[in-house]
């Protein structure tokens, strides 16, 4: 997806992890893992998969891609999604008489059902977005165990949104906070301007700005409610803001700025998946052992 702003061209996310890693992968599918954590992309085009009648590609192709990584996790001993990042090309496109986002959260359910993963309980923190083009790219971390699953009191869970939004609802919850030997990483999903399940302020992208912010810091609190310590702050957070339209980028980050001072945020250009969605806002935070000793803060 293209990059806005002043670092234009090209970032990457880099995970650095201790001990040794090993990796393994084939046809689409790349993972690495450290005997603690599991890292793995996957891409699949739906143009491959051969035609079935009445089925739609995509919502197959999110179907066999989530089995895969399933099946994946179970044998490589990390059972836990922690954060799931979804990509697909024209999510906001019909075909087959069903939009493209809701084709994927069908499958990703059939998925979950078939895998004997309860939908209703867990669901890890995610985010799904629109590329121009390319295939369906779905990235996980995934662990030995289970995270700490926030919900936001303001929305409704995505499990329960009505069917208004789709035939089968989305599977994600809020946030994640994960553990790591001497560290804990919080994964807040892409969050948008949506209250109770009603998206905000329809055609104002400075005001959706401002909700998914009161969003964040709310998911905030409830982490920091959930999980004592030292408190996690939204100046402390790392940031990816995903703009409809390339010309809302100073209206959203002025908005940005405002709340969360310094922090490192990225910007770039992707669809959001509800077509009156202008904006949506992901965010990691990072807290260790040592940051927590040093403030005075006892963690059990
Ligand atoms: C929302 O709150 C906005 O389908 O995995 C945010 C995070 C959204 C994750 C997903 C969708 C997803 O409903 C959209």
């Amino acid at each position: 997806m293209p990059l806005l702003g002043s670092d234009k061209g090209m970032v990457s996310d880099v995970w650095l992890a201790g001990g040794a890693c090993r990796s393994g992968g084939q046809n689409g599918l790349s993972y690495r893992y450290n005997g603690h954590v599991l890292f793995a992309v996957l891409t699949l085009d739906e143009h491959l998969l051969t035609a079935l009648a009445g089925s739609l590609p995509l919502q197959r192709a999110t179907e066999q891609a989530y089995e895969r990584l399933f099946r994946l996790l179970d044998e490589q001993g990390y059972p836990y999604l922690w954060r799931v990042w979804n990509y697909l090309a024209d999510i906001n496109v019909e075909e087959g008489g069903l939009e493209r986002y809701r084709q994927f959260n069908v499958g990703r359910q059939l998925a979950y059902e078939k895998c004997g993963r309860a939908v209703g309980g867990y669901a890890s923190a995610a985010c799904a977005l629109g590329t121009a083009a390319g295939p369906l790219t779905v990235a996980v971390m995934a662990g030995k165990t289970a995270p700490v699953l926030l919900e936001n009191p303001r929305q409704v869970r995505a499990c329960d949104y009505p069917s208004v939004y789709g035939p089968r609802s989305p599977v994600f919850s809020r946030a994640a906070l994960a553990k790591l030997p001497g560290q804990e990483l919080l994964f807040i999903s892409g969050t948008a301007s949506i209250v109770g399940h009603r998206t905000m302020h329809v055609g104002d992208v400075a005001a959706q700005t401002r909700e998914t912010l009161a969003n964040i810091a709310a998911v905030l609190q409830e982490a920091n409610r959930v999980a004592p310590g030292l408190p996690f702050t939204l100046s402390q957070l790392s940031y990816r803001t995903y703009i409809r339209h390339a010309a809302d980028l100073d209206a959203v980050r002025a908005e940005v700025q405002r709340q969360v001072g310094g922090a490192q945020v990225q910007y770039v250009q992707a669809d959001v998946c509800r077509s009156d969605l202008l904006v949506e806002i992901e965010a990691m935070a990072s807290r260790t052992a040592e940051q927590q000793d040093a403030a005075g803060v006892g963690v059990a």
